[in-house]
């Protein structure tokens, strides 16, 4: 909480001990000051510290206002007429991410570029992708050629051959996908080849995966030969992006250019662009089109020829290496020229490495990267604050320049604390600190007078973890102690090795070092549901038709959807750095009312400031009644100006159903002012129009009607000081927790609930196992309720096929069993009817959600063939049915009463995957959530990074789950591109160890029973166990029954020991290797094939989406012909490969083609094929994905699934090696045999093939007609494949033998 004079400063923009004079109001100010910089002489070496001067632009403050008016304008200060800043808005600035300001560059200036998806990188290359195919030219006047490559390897290869060629080529990636390059990056350097290559530094996948901000995978090439160049800022990675690509064309060195993923990546920022004009200008100038020509003339080519690449020995390799000595030594020469070049066409000045803060600072920290800005503040208000401290901001990491960084640190610095956003495990400290560390020893050697600097080395900011102000005052002052702390860290609490820094009394967290007058904003809103969209539009509109500078950042947490979403918005009459988020927002609006009890959604609001409510409770007393009494008390004290809105009623009427986007915006632009209403409303709809255009006329009426019709809704209300006291009764949407013991149960107390409730942040480091491992079955806690509406069984219609409870992608809705007397204490509600069936006699049915589970997906409705199910609104059934719902989960699971590979007998088996965090209506779980139900119990899956690695283990959402016995899937993902792999190296260490377990027993079996004292039915136990060794459905029943006995006879012989130790194995594994197309098809497809080949008893599952979806929906080499995907804007041009005839062609493989929802029946019959058959086995599963758009939405996947395969779009087979071929029995069989209907009446359904209609009907027509032909003529093959008449290139038919390998040895 802000003192009061904290308050005071922030209010009049001075800061303790600083006296207000005329025109020199806010001396830091970023935004009223100007720094003038004194030019480096070229060689960089021998500059005295240059400290930035302020000089006051007498700019007048503006100071913030406590008191806003109740509706209008609640800024500070007047946004539309520019009179603060006394500027209008220039052309040239604009609102962007970083990823846009660095591909704006990078597209200028290549004109080649290979690019593959990776987040946050992603939207480079979809940005150059895009530009190319609208024909965008660049400054040589050509348009860049992109290509998507099949991965990262690919990428880099085909970088470093364009490169080859003479061209200039570019890429855009990080993380994994930077280590995939490591190679041809080691070539492309090694052959001292001109080239950038822009990286969103991001975590490493370790522990776990992380798609957040560090430096992990630009500090694992820093060993390439690559230069190395950080931008700290959105400005940066525009301004830097050009220096890079200049430097590297006068260096002759290539050029990794790096900015913080997602901070400065998907930060979206006022900047200022170089005019392409002057780019062209200065790339122009004869050293570079010289360094050009130089490019190009030593490229292979057949009229003079050269050779590259050749191997060399120990004679020579060694002097070849050294011999690029002299262009690693002018690199950072090169690396100066071109940022004064840059700083020549855009005002502003950049230097390696800059010392920012007080000339006689006493103490210093020196980092790289965006954290730096953090520090910036720090320094101001520390040094304001009577501190002398400065920050030496590191832009070039590679190749380092120890001399200029010397120079550029004042000679009083005593003390300095270098901070890297890595972690370099066993390391002594981390590269950054190594590196200062060792430029100041070689210092001091080299001069004995040199005064000796104290130096210390922490860790900040992993995978995007938030760095503060206050976090770089807890370094400074820990550097006033005698011996400061070394290898610290900061933002974590560190209660295992103690090495984390106590907050600092010098700028205590919560004390706001934001320009003045800056306006910050909050947005609850919930994946899915627009409010990210709708907010980074608005920041668009303010930053272009206000003179404000304006920032915006989005946080998301693990769910594809339905999951929280936080905009961070500010805008202010002064420049914007903070790359951290919200803390003090003047504006914050709870676009879902459960949140409210959900989340601690007043944590960063401002005393005074305004807090909208979407809520159906739209006056005081009903609000009263549903707020929880800390939720009131919080507001009695914030004392907020309240304004409440049913915005899902306006949406509803509007059309719009759920989404309350644009409502919750348009009420913003009310109550905020920084527009005239009129203009806003103007501004809004035209971007509704732009947004939603592809979308068809009628969604853009729709959006329009709903800003239309926003601000009559709109309540204000006084908080009434009665919530202060806490009288009113509280009412908790959330169920009672579940009681329980075990370690499971205390990881969700402990780690995963206080993560649920967006606490994570504060957990410390003894709650985490530290090799991230985690218990499964966590998703049973979430208990979100996100459906607006969930369906409610209607007994009198039902026919108990369970095809519901099949369908559901998130097993929220399951069949219940009874006996009569197990309903004997079930609740009024809980009705049931009598079983259907063999073996179900005298037992009772019911059919049930969970309402706080479903999604709202509406699939089971659509699916039900006899109108069994009834949506209705959540909060009318929500109680009742979640009673009943917990009455269903108590009683017995009965799966031995049908079969459970059927589609009725599937669903009485516990699916031991539920709750995940997919998309609503997603077609990739219900495959997975079948494949737990059919094997689960001895299930280990190998699942490649993508959705399914993402719903399925997303801290700390475990929606893996065990039976009452404890056993559910093992459950690992490796990486994107190994998984096959993965997956095989589990399949034969679990036989390995199998065999071993086997051999045991046989010991133990054949020892003389004088010298084998075990009993008789251990003895028989064991000789069915060994005889069934390879049958899962034997070995593991009697696996069982051996637990007990070799529990109680484990002493009996030093074999039976082992044994006993080996008891885990006894059990029969069935090992599953999961992931998508882009795994299957592209990145992952080598090591696929090479276990095809394999002829292992393992099985592969496709969940075929035909895109990217985890990454956003680009294009895999599954995505069909004529479809428009991201990487492929104009509509996908050649086919889509046929993994399925790939794999048949090997002759042993099973292969599988199936739809779950085009046909129940098949998919069950397929999958218990596959998983019988004892060698490799292929499904490939036709998922719809949110991303097909299919129209209505994902509740018409079913009859969209079913047109496909009507209509020969996807076709169903099973191709089973392990059938004698006579002239009735074929290995090839058709499942989908007739085709009918038309190709383009399902085309017509989705929008990823009617975006190329309404983009070029001529191209789609030709482009649909070749699909057509495509269909049919697989058609045709596949009917002659049934006939029995050609099995593709089948050699030979290996004969299955047990787990697929040899037969094992006794
Ligand atoms: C080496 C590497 N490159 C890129 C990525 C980023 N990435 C993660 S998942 C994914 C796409 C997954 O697509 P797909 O296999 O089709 O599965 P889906 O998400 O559709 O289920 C990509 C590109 C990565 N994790 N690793
Ligand atoms: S609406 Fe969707 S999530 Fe809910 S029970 Fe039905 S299928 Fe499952
Ligand atoms: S596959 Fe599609 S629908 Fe499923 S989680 Fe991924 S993006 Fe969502």
């Amino acid at each position: 909480m802000e003192t009061q004079t904290q308050r005071l400063s922030r209010a009049t923009g001075l800061v303790k001990g600083q006296v207000a004079r005329p025109g020199l109001a806010v001396p830091f100010s970023r935004a009223t000051t100007k720094r003038v910089v004194a030019a480096a002489p070229p060689d960089g070496a021998s500059t005295a510290p240059a400290p930035a001067e302020f000089i006051s632009t007498g700019a007048p403050s503006v100071p913030v206002s406590s008191a806003a008016p109740s509706t209008g304008n609640i800024l500070p200060f007047s946004a539309t007429s520019g009179a603060n800043t006394g500027k209008k808005p220039t052309p040239k600035k604009a609102p962007m991410d970083g990823n846009e300001a660095t591909a704006q560059i990078a597209y200028a200036v290549s004109d080649v570029s290979f690019i593959y998806p990776i987040t946050p990188a992603t939207v480079m290359g979809e940005l150059v992708d895009q530009w190319a195919a609208e024909g965008r030219v660049n400054v040589f006047g050509n348009v860049m050629s992109v290509t998507e490559m099949e991965s990262e390897t690919g990428a880099a290869g085909a970088l470093h051959g364009a490169l080859a060629a003479g061209s200039l080529a570019t890429t855009f990636t990080c993380s994994q996908g930077l280590l995939l390059m490591v190679p041809n990056m080691y070539k492309i350097a090694g052959e001292l080849t001109p080239c950038v290559l822009h990286v969103t530094a991001r975590a490493l996948a370790k522990h776990a995966l992380s798609i957040f901000g560090d430096h992990q995978d630009v500090m694992a090439v820093r060993q390439t030969g690559w230069a190395m160049l950080c931008s700290h800022s959105v400005q940066e990675a525009h301004d830097l992006a050009l220096v890079a690509h200049l430097a590297t064309l006068r260096a002759s060195v290539p050029f990794v250019h790096f900015f913080d993923g997602f901070r400065t990546s998907h930060e979206i920022s006022t900047i200022e662009l170089i005019d392409p004009e002057a780019i062209k200008r200065v790339i122009s100038k004869p050293v570079y089109a010289k360094a050009i020509q130089h490019h190009r003339t030593r490229s292979l080519n057949p009229t003079h020829p050269h050779q590259r690449g050749t191997a060399q020995g120990p004679d020579v390799y060694f002097q070849c290496a050294e011999a690029a000595n002299p262009y690693y030594d002018r690199a950072y020469e090169h690396v100066e020229a071109a940022m004064e070049e840059v700083s020549a066409i855009t005002g502003r000045t950049y230097k390696p490495y800059e010392y920012v803060g007080a000339p006689d600072a006493d103490r210093a920290i020196i980092l790289m990267g965006s954290g730096s800005q953090a520090v910036e503040e720090a320094v101001e208000y520390l040094n304001a604050n009577g501190q002398k401290v400065g920050v030496l901001k590191v832009r070039l990491f590679r190749p380092w320049n120890a001399a200029t960084l010397l120079a550029e640190l004042p000679a009083s610095v005593r003390k300095i604390a270098v901070l890297d956003r890595t972690k370099e495990s066993g390391a002594n400290g981390e590269p950054l600190y190594q590196q200062v560390m060792s430029t100041l020893h070689e210092a001091e050697m080299a001069d004995p007078q040199m005064p000796r600097r104290y130096v210390v080395g922490g860790r900040y900011g992993l995978a995007s973890k938030e760095f503060l102000p206050s976090h770089a005052a807890a370094v400074y002052e820990n550097l006033n102690a005698a011996r400061p702390m070394r290898d610290f860290v900061v933002g974590i609490v560190d209660d295992v090795t103690q090495r984390s820094l106590p907050a600092s009394s010098l700028l205590p967290p919560g004390v706001s070092t934001l320009p003045v007058g800056t306006f910050e904003c909050l947005f609850w809103g919930m994946g899915s549901d627009g409010t990210v969209g709708a907010n980074k539009e608005a920041i668009k509109i303010i930053a272009s038709n206000t003179p404000l500078h304006a920032q915006a950042y989005f946080s998301y947490d693990a769910h594809k959807s339905g999951g929280v979403t936080v905009s961070h918005l500010r805008f202010g009459p002064s420049k914007l750095r903070a790359p951290y988020l919200v803390q003090q927002a003047d504006y914050v609006a709870i676009n879902h009312q459960s949140y409210m009890a959900k989340y601690d959604t007043l944590a960063n609001v401002k005393p005074g400031g305004v807090v909208v409510i979407n809520t159906t409770f739209t006056n005081v007393d009903s609000l009263s009644k549903y707020l929880p009494e800390k939720i009131k008390k919080q507001l009695a004290a914030l004392k907020p100006q309240l304004y409440l809105i049913d915005a899902l009623a306006v949406a509803k009427s509007s059309g719009l159903g759920k989404h309350v986007n644009m409502v919750m915006q348009t009420v913003f632009f009310n109550l905020s002012g920084v527009l005239p209403m009129e203009k806003a409303v103007a501004l809004l709809k035209k971007s509704i129009t732009k947004a939603y255009e592809r979308k068809g006329p009628e969604v853009v009426a729709k959006n329009h009607l709903a800003v239309d019709a926003a601000i009559s809704g709109l309540v204000k209300v006084d908080v009434p000081a009665s919530w202060a006291e806490g009288a009113t009764a509280v009412v908790h949407p959330n169920p009672p927790a579940k009681v329980n013991a075990g370690s499971r149960w205390e990881f969700m107390e402990k780690v995963a609930r206080p993560m649920l409730a967006l606490e994570g942040d504060k957990l410390p480091v003894s709650v985490f196992s530290p090799e991230g491992f985690v218990p499964p079955g966590t998703t049973i806690i979430e208990k979100r309720a996100i459906a607006a509406q969930v369906p409610v069984w209607k007994a009198e219609n039902c026919t108990q096929c369970n095809i519901c409870a099949f369908v559901c992608p998130h097993a929220a809705i399951r069949p219940a069993l009874a006996a009569p007397g197990e309903l004997s204490g079930a609740p009024d509600s809980f009705r049931s009817i009598n079983a259907k069936g063999p073996g179900m006699a005298g037992l009772q049915y019911r059919i049930q959600v969970s309402p706080y589970d479903c999604t709202g997906c509406d699939l089971c409705t659509h699916a039900c063939p006899d109108n069994a199910l009834q949506a209705q609104p959540i909060d009318a059934v929500l109680a009742v049915e979640n009673t009943n719902w917990e009455y269903a989960m108590k009683l017995p699971v009965r799966s031995d009463v049908m079969d459970r590979a059927t589609v009725k007998g599937s669903q009485l088996q516990q699916p031991l995957m539920e709750f995940s965090g997919a998309c609503e209506g997603c077609g990739e779980t219900p495959y997975v959530k079948l494949l737990t139900q059919l094997f689960g119990d001895r299930l280990i899956i190998a699942n490649a990074t993508g959705c399914s690695s993402i719903w399925g283990g997303s801290a700390p959402s475990n929606p893996y789950t065990t039976n009452a016995d404890g056993f559910g899937p093992a459950w690992a993902n490796s990486l994107f591109e190994d998984n096959a792999q993965f997956g095989l190296g589990i399949a034969t260490g679990t036989l390995q160890r199998r065999k071993a377990t086997l051999r045991l027993a046989r010991e133990v079996l054949a020892a003389e029973p004088a010298t084998m004292p075990i009993s008789a039915a251990l003895r028989d136990a064991l000789t069915r166990w060994a005889d069934h060794f390879a049958e899962a459905e034997v070995a593991n029943v009697v696996a069982k029954e051996l637990q007990p006995l070799l529990v109680a006879e484990k002493d009996a012989h030093p074999t039976v020991t082992e044994l006993f130790e080996h008891r885990d194995m006894l059990h029969k594994a069935s090992t599953w290797i999961v992931g998508g197309d882009g795994w299957a098809y592209d990145i992952g497809f080598g090591g696929l094939d090479h276990v095809l080949a394999s002829g292992e008893n393992i099985n592969i599952m496709v969940l075929d989406t035909e895109v990217y979806s985890n990454t956003g929906g680009q294009r895999s080499k599954a995505t069909p012909i004529s479809a428009v995907a991201k990487f492929a804007a104009g509509g996908k041009e050649r086919p889509k490969k046929d993994l399925g005839a790939i794999a048949m062609s090997y002759g042993d493989v099973y292969v599988a083609s199936v739809s779950l929802h085009a046909n129940y029946g098949q998919v069950v019959k397929a999958m218990a094929e596959a998983e019988r058959y004892p060698g490799v086995s292929l499904v490939l599963c036709y998922s719809p994905c949110m991303l097909h758009g299919i129209s209505g939405g994902m509740c018409n996947a079913i009859d969209e699934s079913k047109m496909a395969v009507e209509t020969g779009y996807w076709p169903l087979y099973r191709y089973n090696p392990a059938i004698v071929e006579d002239e009735k029995h074929h290995r090839f069989q058709l499942d989908s045999k007739k085709l009918k209907g038309d190709i383009e009446g399902f085309l017509s359904h989705e929008n990823r093939f009617q975006q190329l209609s309404r983009k070029s009907a001529d191209t789609a027509a030709k482009l649909h007609h070749d699909l057509d032909d495509s269909v049919h003529a697989r058609h045709d093959r596949l009917k002659h494949l049934a006939a029995g008449e050609y099995i593709p290139g089948v050699t030979h038919h290996v004969e299955p033998t047990a787990e697929g390998g040899p037969a094992p040895q006794a």
